[in-house]
């Protein structure tokens, strides 16, 4: 009985704690939302760009510092797109065309993801092959997604 209730209330919770995180109050707090996650992926990527074409030195911990961000916050802004959130820099075809959509989304989380991964290793040229893909992921979503 008691087993069933924790159960039943860590069941509402993690329910009530996911529908909330992934609510906004106003169309615009959404835009802020994926605007702010944007920025600071862009801020991380344009660091190990730097690395990566020698206008700056090969820090190992802090391009896996980078990699790290990007890859941790590359989860987050979808949320973000839902219903009515119609704005900002995006196109219409987020909404309209949103399985081509999710698929890029899919497909920078997976570049980011073998991005961090060759960071954590510390292996630069690794990092320069996954940086070129990460960033064509960022780049391909913008041509479709983004208003110029
Ligand atoms: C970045 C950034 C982007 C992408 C894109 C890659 O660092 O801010 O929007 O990479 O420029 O081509």
């Amino acid at each position: 009985m008691k087993i069933q209730k924790i159960v039943f209330g860590v069941v509402i919770c993690l329910a009530f704690g996911t529908f909330a995180f992934a609510q906004f109050q106003k169309p615009e707090d959404a835009i802020k939302y994926r605007q702010s996650v944007f920025t600071v992926m862009s801020n991380s990527m344009g660091k190990i760009g730097a690395v990566v074409k020698g206008e700056a030195p090969y820090n190992k911990d802090d391009v896996a510092k980078n990699a790290a961000v990007i890859a941790t916050l590359s989860s987050l802004p979808w949320q973000a797109f839902g219903p009515g959130t119609e704005g900002g820099k995006a196109q219409s075809d987020v909404w309209s065309d949103n399985a081509k959509f999710k698929a890029a989304s899919e497909k920078m989380q997976l570049a980011v993801a073998d991005l961090n991964k060759a960071a954590q290793s510390g292996d630069l040229d690794s990092v320069k092959k996954t940086f070129g893909a990460a960033g064509g992921s960022c780049k391909n979503c913008h041509d479709d997604f983004k208003k110029k």
